[in-house]
């Protein structure tokens, strides 16, 4: 049996404001990705969340998915299996999960409160099981509160990671007859592994990023583990089953080294008898250039254009004087050689700054997270809490975020 494993779509997404949008660069990976299994002979696809970009994704990314479905099933690959990522609404991906299963098209959009809805059963043509998969969403914080009692808020990263760990270990329990019978077993799951090489696009899952899991702490019974969330492909903890595909296409200038990859591996009653990095071509490069005004201007104008869509840049200069005008300037240059420079950023020799504290060089609000936005409201009101009472707070926050997240009030991205 065939699967591939991807992730991390993020269909919809706009690269720093809504005239970059990243439609033409997902045609091209999906159409690529069609390619791959037809000639690979695919049996199983695996979408391991963060399928849209925002709980309300524009119509037209909507409607790129369902086009890929249909598509899919014109394939050789008759099985899809998409689970929730933190970015995704439950709801919305849950919405046509009915419709779906008639084609063997199987959406777990949100942990179910029954674990046995997160098993998978693939059959061959035959009706004999073939492959089991625990199917693991990204469980939010209302999910692990409903599984574990101890409610200390004192406790919360170890109510967290215990949470987690919980349900997969309920997972693992649930597919062990199967694995008894010589039937392969795996696992899929959206969750930020401790030690993973994140870039800067994943946004923050639970606050602080606590209930970071170790992956050596997963059950051993799942003969391969495909997971999403952390954007830059890798294996976790050294092993070789537990794997993050990565996103298809690069999601920050952060990523702008990053090889994209998917993977294709083959399982049997042995099981995990082979695996694949698959490299996905790059459509769309994103460049950084980093030095003095000199140096950046030079990479600038000696830049010459060899990919299908014309790349997107950052600049960031690093000076101790004032510039006068230097957006303007160092756009102009990119104008010169027809490269889109999407970000200038300056900066001064002083230590880098905070991921949750705001950039100076920020253009607009959008570029924000709603914690990066609170957290300073609570700095400029001068908020003087005791750790822990912070971290209360920041969790309470995130919450009601998360309320407001699932009901699709607004799209909070
Ligand atoms: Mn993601």
């Amino acid at each position: 049996m065939k699967i591939l494993h991807t992730a991390d779509w993020h269909l919809g997404h706009y690269l720093r404001g809504q005239e970059n949008n990243r439609f033409d660069e997902h045609e091209y990976f999906l159409r690529w990705l069609l390619d791959m299994i037809e000639s690979h002979s695919i049996d199983l696809l695996i979408l391991a969340g963060d399928i849209f970009d925002s709980t309300n994704p524009p119509h037209w990314a909507e409607e790129q998915y369902y086009r890929f479905l249909a598509e899919v099933r014109q394939t050789h690959c008759k099985n899809v299996l998409i689970i929730g990522g933190n970015h995704d609404s439950p709801n919305n991906l849950n919405a046509p999960k009915q419709i779906l299963n008639f084609l063997d098209i199987h959406v777990i959009g949100k942990a179910s409160e029954v674990p046995e809805d997160e098993i998978i059963i693939i059959n061959n043509k035959k009706s004999s099981i073939q492959l089991v998969v625990g199917a693991v969403p990204f469980l939010r914080d209302s999910d692990i509160r409903r599984s574990v009692n101890a409610e200390n808020i004192m406790e919360t990263e170890r109510r967290i990671k215990a949470g987690i760990l919980q349900h997969y270990a309920q997972i693992a329990h649930l597919v062990k007859k199967y694995k008894e019978e010589g039937i392969p077993v795996i696992a899929t799951g959206h969750l930020y592994a401790a030690k993973s090489h994140t870039s800067d696009s994943e946004k923050e899952i639970h606050i602080g990023n606590q209930g970071q899991i170790d992956a050596e702490r997963l059950p051993t019974i799942f003969d391969y583990i495909a997971l999403g969330h952390i954007h830059r492909p890798q294996k976790v903890a050294g092993l070789n089953h537990i794997r993050y595909s990565g996103s298809p296409i690069p999601l920050s200038f952060s990523e702008y080294t990053d090889h994209k990859q998917v993977i294709i591996i083959e399982v049997d009653e042995k099981g995990l008898t082979d695996l694949q990095e698959i490299p996905i071509p790059l459509m769309r490069p994103l460049l950084s250039f980093k030095g003095t005004v000199e140096d950046v201007s030079k990479q600038v104008l000696d830049y010459k254009k060899m990919t299908t869509l014309s790349p997107w840049a950052e600049v960031k200069i690093n000076t101790k004087e004032y510039e006068y005008n230097i957006h303007e300037r160092i756009q102009a240059l990119g104008k010169q050689v027809g490269l889109d420079i999407l970000k200038v950023s300056i900066e001064h020799d002083k230590a880098g700054a905070q991921n949750d504290t705001i950039p100076t060089n920020l253009q607009s609000l959008h570029e924000l997270t709603p914690l990066q936005v609170f957290k300073q409201k609570c700095e400029n009101e001068q908020v003087n809490l005791e750790e822990d009472k912070y971290k209360e707070v920041l969790e309470a926050f995130q919450s009601l975020l998360e309320e407001v997240d699932e009901d699709n009030i607004t799209a909070l991205s």
